[in-house]
């Protein structure tokens, strides 16, 4: 079903939307709701945000980043791999201790990775995964290669958050991928940068600017369906 999706709210649990605004966003058009964060993310808020999300008939995937709040019930699980991270722990550790503690019940066809490339310096994920954030493009194209061509991953997600991000950079990567889906997150605020990203990528994600303001963030989806 991800392979379809061109555009996708992000949810964080840590933050409050009220039922009004979540209304605004489930019914947006958009293709899917993903929730998760990068800090303050408990099994608590995100049960409670995805029972809120479930009035709604949109699919709903949680994007796990710590073991403690996976939520049963999520339409598929997105496991990131941040392979830019200079510490293997968010490359394969910490998946690696997930397995080792709740394998035996793993509903493994619905998880889904996702090839992490971390590229705003200033954003909690990049110090959280320390990730060597100062790649040229060909460095970026190259951690892309790895994704798509030696861990043949479904998803290549270039991840800025919290800033606009290189659209030259972006339309090289896609270009170089040959069966990864390429998403694209990060600083889209308005219809413009909706369109510019979504013109190289497969798929656009779209976080911070639904608690900012609301009405540029429901443009996003009208300028990709
Ligand atoms: C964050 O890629 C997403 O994980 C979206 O980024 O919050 O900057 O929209 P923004």
């Amino acid at each position: 079903m991800m392979k379809a999706w061109k555009h996708v709210f992000k949810l964080d649990p840590d933050r409050e939307i009220d039922d009004q605004n979540l209304d605004a966003i489930c019914l947006s058009g958009t293709d899917a709701i993903m929730v998760g964060g990068s800090t303050g993310v408990t099994f608590e808020n995100t049960v409670d945000l995805l029972s809120r999300i479930r009035r709604y008939e949109l699919p709903c995937v949680q994007e796990v980043s710590d073991m403690e709040s996976i939520v049963p019930g999520f339409d598929l699980y997105m496991i990131p791999m941040v392979l830019n991270s200079s510490d293997p722990a968010w490359i394969v550790g910490h998946q690696q201790q997930a397995i080792d503690r709740y394998g035996y019940m793993i509903p493994w066809e619905l998880l889904v990775t996702e090839g992490y490339i971390v590229l705003n310096p200033d954003s909690a994920v990049a110090r959280l995964t320390d990730a060597n954030t100062s790649l040229d493009i060909s460095g970026a194209v190259a951690y892309a290669q790895i994704a798509d061509k030696l861990m043949s991953l479904p998803i290549v997600y270039l991840e800025y958050s919290g800033m606009f991000g290189d659209m030259e950079l972006v339309r090289t990567v896609k270009n170089k991928l040959n069966q990864a889906q390429l998403v694209y997150g990060g600083g889209i605020t308005d219809y413009a940068k909706a369109k510019q990203a979504a013109a190289v990528s497969d798929t656009i994600i779209v976080g911070n600017i639904v608690y900012e303001d609301l009405e540029q963030a429901l443009l996003t989806v009208s300028a990709v369906h």
